[in-house]
């Protein structure tokens, strides 16, 4: 066999500006242990689509990663790769596995077409694939075994090699990119959230211990890959990287630390895209991470309206949170303030609330910007648990995104049906000015027809949208 490990990122639903991190780690902890590895990176680059095929009689395993709104897609790689790897007569020295967000929470057993085909669902990985042996029944169709939350997830993350992405089939593209300055460097300082906000799967996923790198690995890290890829911008996608405050200070420290001594340099920016949490944030903090050349950060909102975000449970309050947004705008930072339309007890009245709040605390999307996704439920959530008490979900989408160009509403309820959310949606981005409401309309070619829907959907809504938005705001619209 030509490879150990083949593994496989499909198409994403929207462009990404990070490349797939746990495939890179993966592949890094692999060959540390003497394995040869290959990645086919279809969300970095798609074309020639099937080339997945051309590994069906070369490797000993070959995994999928699978994230909710790739779900379908990894199926497909999954049946094709399968059958031509019975088609060579090499299926029976192949171990196909499956791994990612999506089966970590959940194992799909109920799916009819992963029945034949032995697979297993791997969290955090790294260690156990190398450790144990390869031959166990983990890999026996239907009794996979869901691996438990072991010493694995609690282990120093300062153990693992640094992420490899140089056997991806995309690297030359991700190095041109990053050199470039058209790609970011992903990296990951902690992993885990002690957290149960409702609509999140995160503590299912990553688990609810929180576990960190020494600032000083990080740093390592950050300098040994710039020296290997001259990045432009780095940024740090872990769930919750100020959960401790004295931490993430250290981490600017460090980063400005780092560049004084060269050893990335001194116009090297970096964001933090993943949401922080507003109550481990202060003036200090603010202004380390402008210092260390932070330009963008972005909050988990949620929602400003008090009752709305009372059952979100995030384990802090509005006037935290609105606290910290005004910081920032009063300090200079640039930000995020991600919120979700739809969210339980919700109207289309109540998410017009926290428009009208973000629009005064951005100053209409001067200092800062408000985002609007629509509620996805995630299976496994207390959401999903909600739902079936105070909604209607499409039994036939599962792979939904938050935003973006394919976004359809797949859940709903009586006070707040569909069209209102893709109403709010649309409008509510539009006014902000983030772009997104421009991302929803990107395939549409006749121009007249995007302006066209956009008024039809104001005019819908004008009633409601004046009721509980500041006058200041409504020329904007269109309305007076
Ligand atoms: C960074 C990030 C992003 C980035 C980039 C993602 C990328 N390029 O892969 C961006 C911002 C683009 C993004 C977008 C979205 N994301 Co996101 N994202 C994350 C985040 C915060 C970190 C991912 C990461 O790097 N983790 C660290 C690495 C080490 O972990 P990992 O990738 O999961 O890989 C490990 C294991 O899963 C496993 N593994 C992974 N693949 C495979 C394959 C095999 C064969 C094996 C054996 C093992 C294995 O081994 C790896 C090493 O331990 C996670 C939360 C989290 N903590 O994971 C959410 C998360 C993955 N995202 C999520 C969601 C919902 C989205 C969006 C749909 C949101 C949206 N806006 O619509 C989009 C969809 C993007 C798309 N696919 O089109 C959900 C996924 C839910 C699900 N069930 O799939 C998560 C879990 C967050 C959440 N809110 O619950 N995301
Ligand atoms: S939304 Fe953020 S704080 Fe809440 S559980 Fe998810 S990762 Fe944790």
């Amino acid at each position: 066999m030509q490879y150990d490990f083949v593994t496989v990122d499909p198409m994403q639903v929207f462009e990404t500006t990070v490349p797939h991190n746990g495939l890179a780690y993966l592949n890094a902890a692999w060959k540390a242990d003497g394995k040869q590895v290959r990645t086919i990176d279809y969300a970095k680059r798609e074309f020639p689509k099937d080339r997945h095929l051309r590994y069906a009689g070369k490797t000993a395993h070959f995994g999928v990663s699978v994230k909710t709104v790739t779900y379908e897609r990894s199926r497909a790689i999954t049946k094709s790769l399968h059958g031509e790897a019975e088609r060579l007569g090499a299926r029976k020295y192949l171990k196909i596995l499956w791994g990612g967000a999506h089966v970590t929470d959940r194992l799909p057993t109920s799916d009819p077409m992963l029945k034949p085909l032995p697979w297993v669902n791997a969290p955090e990985p790294e260690k156990r694939l190398r450790e144990e042996n390869p031959e166990v029944d983990i890999f026996i169709a239907g009794e996979a075994e869901h691996w438990p939350d072991s010493d694995d997830r609690r282990t120093n993350l300062n153990d693992l090699p640094y992420p490899d992405y140089s056997d991806f089939d995309s690297y030359d593209h991700i190095r041109d990119m990053w050199r470039r300055g058209r790609m970011v460097y992903p990296i990951v300082t902690s992993r885990g959230c002690p957290y149960l906000c409702s609509f999140c799967e995160v503590q299912r996923v990553s688990g609810r211990a929180w576990r960190h790198r020494t600032v000083d690995n990080c740093m390592d890290e950050l300098s040994s890959k710039w020296k290997e890829n001259v990045f432009h911008q780095f940024e740090v996608v872990d769930d919750e990287f100020n959960i401790s405050l004295p931490r993430a200070k250290d981490f600017c420290s460090a980063v400005l630390d780092l560049k004084i001594k060269n050893g990335i340099p001194k116009e090297v920016q970096w964001r933090c895209p993943n949401g922080l949490r507003a109550d481990f944030y202060d003036a200090e903090f603010n202004d380390l991470l402008m210092e260390s050349g932070c330009r963008q950060i972005s909050f988990g909102v949620e929602s400003l309206e008090p009752s709305v975000f009372k059952r979100v449970m995030k384990g802090e309050t509005v006037q935290e949170v609105e606290a910290t947004l005004r910081l920032c705008g009063e300090r200079g930072m640039p930000f995020f303030a991600h919120t979700i339309i739809g969210l339980p007890g919700s109207t289309f009245e109540k998410d017009v609330f926290t428009l009208n709040l973000l629009m005064d605390i951005t100053d209409g999307g001067k200092k800062g910007f408000g985002t609007f996704s629509i509620l996805q439920v995630m299976e496994g959530t207390q959401m999903a648990q909600i739902s079936q008490r105070e909604g209607y979900r499409d039994p036939a989408i599962i792979d939904n995104a938050f935003f973006g160009e394919h976004i359809t509403v797949a859940y709903w309820t009586d006070e707040y049906p569909k069209e209102d959310r893709m109403d709010a949606f649309l409008i509510f981005n539009f006014l902000q000015g983030n772009g997104r409401t421009d991302e929803y309309y990107k395939s549409w070619t006749d121009r007249e027809a995007v302006a066209a829907d956009l008024r039809t959907r104001i005019e819908r809504q004008s009633a409601k949208v004046k009721a509980g938005l500041d006058p200041k705001w409504w020329g904007r619209l269109g309305l007076r």
